[in-house]
C-alpha cells in the first residue's frame, strides 16, 4: 500500500468494494456480455480522447495469457496530484468511479460508453491491472490487483517520442466465474462499429492467441457514410451518392446517412446515440422518420408526384429499401428501459427533426432525379400496402389473427401464464407426434408444421396472411401484423423453441423460421424470446449405459475413452421422429438436462446483409457467400 488512509481513500475503496459485491450493477452481467463490456468500457475512453481530437489510433490486443491491451496515442492520463483525491491523475482515473475524464477542467463535451461507469470498474474487477502512459517524455507505469495499487507510479524516461495510454487487464476468474476467455467475432463486430462510428479514427485489434497472429484494421475516412455502403454492398442502390447530413444544434451533434436500395422492402435503420447501440429506438429514430416522411410527401406534391386528392404516403412507405445510420452526441444522454438502449432525451427528437429537415429539403431539391425514383419506390410501397391491407383485412374478417381459434394442430400448454410457457415449433407429424407424447404439457406447447414454409424475404405481404402454416405461427403465438408495433403482453409463449431435425432439411425449416422471426416481428429476435433446440445425433450404447452425443466429436470422444476392445453400438437420429418420447424429453426439452441456444443480433447490419444474401432474390451473392463460408455454415458462426 502507498500511504495511509484518508477520508475520500476510504470512500474510494468502499467504492470499488461495491462494484465487486455487485458486479452485475455496474457492467450489467458478469456472463461473456459482462466481459466483453470490460474492453469496451476502456475503448470508449480512448474513443473520448479521439472525439476531443487528440487522439487518431487505438490498438485492441488480445495477449497469449487471455489479458487484454488497449493503447491510444491521446494525451495520456494526467499525472500530476488531483486535489480532491490528493493522489495521481492516473491513480484517480484507476480508483475512483466515475472519475474518467471529468476532473481537473479538462473533461469532454460528450461521452460514450453504456454504463459510463469508467476505467475504475475495470480495474476493480480484473485479477491485474497496468496501466502506461507517455507524457511530458516520460513513461509512467503503475500495477494494480483488483483495485488496489501494488507498485507506486513509476516514472522513466520514455524511449519513444509519443504521448499516449495503454491498460492492460487481466479479469478476474473470481468474479467472471463463466471464464475470461475473448471472443474474437464478437470484439471484431463492435470494433468495427466503433470505427465506422468514429470517422478517422484507426482501431487496429491483433488476436495474439493463435499461433498465427491475426491482424485487423479498420479506418474509415467516411464513417457511417462508408457504413451504410457496407450494410448495402450486396444491395442495388436506387441512388449512387449516400445522402449524409452533419450539424450540431444546442450541443448535440446529429450525424444521418442514407441510401434507398431498388431490391430491398424492409427498411433498415439503425440508431446510435453516444456510440451506443440504441436498440430499443428512442427520441434521434422518432425525430428522423418523422422528418422523413414530412420531407417525403412534401416534395412528392411539390413535384406533383402526389395529387391534392390523394393521401399521404405513409411513414413505412416512405422507409422501404432504406439502409440509414443515425449518430447522435449528446452532453447528458439518458438511456430508458430494460436494456438501457433507448435514448430517452426529448430535445434530441426536434433537434434531428429541423437540421435533418433542412438539409433534406435542399438535397433533393437540386437533385431531382435522386427524388423522383426515392418517391416512385414509395409511391408503389403505398399501392403494395394498400392491397396488402385488404388482403389484410379479409384475413381479419375471416377473423384469422383476432379473436381466432387457436390452430388445430396446436397442442397448448395448461399454464396461461406466458413467462413460464413455451412453444416447441417442429417440423411434420411424426417429430410432432413423438414430442407432443414427450413434453411436459404443463408448460410446454407443440406446434407442427407441414414441410417448409413460406420464404418471407422473397414474398409479399398479401401472399403471407394467405399462408395456412404462417397463420398458425401467427394466432399460435399471439402475434400481430407484421412489421408493426408489437405489445409483448400479447406473446403467449416467452420461450419459442426451433425445433428441427439435425440435418440439412431441418437447417434451411429453421433459417426460413428465424427469417420469419427477423423480417415479420423482429423485436421478438431482439428481446431473446426466440430458442433453438439441440436434439442429440447419437445415442451410444455400452453395456447398461448410454450416452447422447450431440456432434461427431462428441462421440468420437466418448468412444475414445472406451477400453480398445470394448463392444457398443451407435444408433445415429435421422430425425426427432426416429426418437422415443422419452428421449426427446431427456435430451431436448427436460429443462433439468436440455441446452438450447438463444438466437441473439450481435451484430444487426451484418444479421441484415446475411437474410438478404441467404433469402433474398439474388443468386450470385448467395452463391460466393456459400461458397466462402459453406462449410461452415452454422447458426453459431452467424451469430444469429
Ligand atoms: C483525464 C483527463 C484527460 C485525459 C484523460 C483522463 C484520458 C484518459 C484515458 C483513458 C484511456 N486513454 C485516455 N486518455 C486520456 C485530459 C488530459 C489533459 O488535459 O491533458
Amino acid at each position: 500500500m502507498t500511504s495511509s488512509y484518508n477520508a475520500d481513500q476510504i470512500q474510494v475503496l468502499e467504492g470499488l468494494e461495491a462494484v465487486r459485491k455487485r458486479p452485475g450493477m455496474y457492467i450489467g452481467s458478469t456472463g461473456p456480455r459482462g466481459l466483453h463490456h470490460l474492453v469496451y468500457e476502456v475503448v470508449d475512453n480512448s474513443i473520448d480522447e479521439a472525439l476531443a481530437g487528440y487522439c487518431t489510433h487505438i490498438e485492441v490486443e488480445i495477449n497469449t495469457d487471455g489479458s487484454v491491451t488497449v493503447t491510444d496515442d491521446g494525451r495520456g492520463i494526467p499525472t500530476g496530484i488531483v486535489s480532491k483525491s490528493g493522489k495521481s491523475g492516473i491513480e484517480t482515473v484507476m480508483t475512483v468511479l466515475h472519475a474518467g475524464g471529468k476532473f481537473g477542467g479538462g473533461g469532454y463535451k460528450v461521452s460514450g460508453g453504456l454504463h459510463g461507469v469508467g476505467v475504475s470498474v475495470v480495474n476493480a474487477l480484473s485479477e491485474w491491472v497496468v496501466v502506461r502512459v507517455w507524457r511530458d517524455q516520460q513513461l509512467h507505469t503503475q500495477r494494480y490487483e483488483r483495485g488496489f495499487p501494488v507498485t507506486e507510479l513509476i516514472a522513466k524516461p520514455a524511449e519513444e517520442d509519443r504521448t499516449g495510454t495503454s491498460v492492460s487487464f487481466k479479469p478476474d476468474t473470481k468474479i467472471f466465474t463463466g471464464g475470461i476467455e475473448f471472443d474474437y467475432t464478437t470484439l471484431v463486430g463492435r470494433l468495427r462499429e466503433l470505427a465506422y462510428l468514429n470517422a478517422s479514427t484507426k482501431i487496429t485489434f491483433t488476436d495474439h492467441r493463435p499461433d498465427e497472429p491475426r491482424v485487423e484494421t479498420y479506418l474509415y475516412e467516411g464513417g457511417i457514410q462508408e457504413y451504410v455502403a457496407y450494410m448495402n454492398r450486396e444491395k442495388q442502390p436506387l441512388h449512387e451518392e449516400i445522402i449524409y447530413i452533419q450539424g450540431e444544434r444546442n450541443g448535440a451533434q446529429v450525424e444521418v446517412a442514407l441510401q434507398w436500395c431498388i431490391d430491398a422492402y424492409s427498411d433498415n435503420l439503425l440508431g446510435f446515440a453516444n456510440n451506443i447501440r440504441t436498440i430499443d429506438g428512442g427520441t434521434h429514430l422518432e425525430g428522423l422518420k418523422a422528418v422523413l416522411t414530412r420531407t417525403m410527401n412534401a416534395t412528392a406534391r411539390k413535384r406533383n408526384k402526389l395529387k391534392d386528392n390523394e393521401a399521404n404516403l405513409g411513414g413505412e412507405n416512405v422507409r422501404e429499401g432504406l439502409t440509414g445510420v443515425i449518430s447522435v452526441k449528446v452532453q447528458d444522454p439518458e438511456f430508458e428501459g430494460q436494456t438501457k438502449t433507448k435514448l430517452g432525451n426529448t430535445e434530441v427528437r426536434g433537434i434531428v427533426d429541423s437540421l435533418v429537415g433542412e438539409v433534406l429539403t435542399e438535397y433533393l431539391e437540386f437533385r431531382p432525379q435522386v427524388a423522383d425514383s426515392i418517391l416512385e419506390k414509395a409511391i408503389q410501397a403505398f399501392k403494395a400496402a394498400e392491397a396488402a391491407r385488404r388482403a389484410r383485412e379479409l384475413v381479419r374478417r375471416k377473423s384469422v389473427l383476432e379473436s381466432s381459434p387457436l390452430p388445430g394442430k396446436l397442442a397448448d400448454c395448461s399454464t396461461r401464464d406466458p413467462a413460464e410457457s413455451e412453444i416447441f415449433i417442429v417440423e411434420g407429424d411424426s417429430a410432432g407426434g413423438s414430442a407432443k407424447q414427450g413434453r411436459d404439457r404443463q408448460f410446454q406447447a407443440i406446434l407442427p408444421l407441414r414441410g417448409k414454409i413460406l420464404n418471407i424475404e422473397k414474398t409479399d405481404d398479401a401472399k403471407i396472411y394467405k399462408n395456412t402454416e404462417i397463420q398458425s405461427l401467427i394466432t399460435a403465438l399471439g402475434l400481430g401484423i407484421k412489421g408493426e408495433e408489437f405489445d409483448p403482453s400479447n406473446l403467449r409463449y416467452h420461450r419459442i423453441v426451433i425445433m428441427t431435425d439435425a440435418d440439412v432439411d431441418g437447417a434451411h425449416i429453421r433459417t426460413l423460421l428465424l427469417t420469419f422471426f427477423y423480417r415479420y416481428q423482429r423485436s421478438l429476435v431482439d428481446q431473446g424470446y426466440i430458442y433453438i433446440a439441440c436434439p442429440p445425433l447419437y445415442k451410444l450404447e455400452r453395456g447398461r449405459s448410454h450416452y447422447y452425443c450431440y456432434s461427431d466429436r462428441e462421440l468420437q470422444e466418448r468412444i475414445r475413452e472406451f477400453p480398445d476392445n470394448a463392444n457398443y453400438n451407435i444408433q445415429r437420429f435421422k430425425g426427432l421422429g426416429e426418437m422415443m418420447p422419452q428421449q426427446l424429453w431427456d435430451t431436448t426439452m427436460n429443462p433439468e438436462t436440455r441446452t438450447m441456444k438463444r438466437v441473439e443480433i450481435e451484430d444487426a447490419a451484418e444479421a441484415d446483409r446475411i437474410f438478404t444474401v441467404l433469402m433474398g432474390d439474388r443468386v450470385a451473392p448467395r452463391r460466393e457467400f456459400i461458397e466462402t463460408y459453406g462449410s461452415r455454415l452454422n447458426f453459431t458462426d452467424l451469430d444469429i
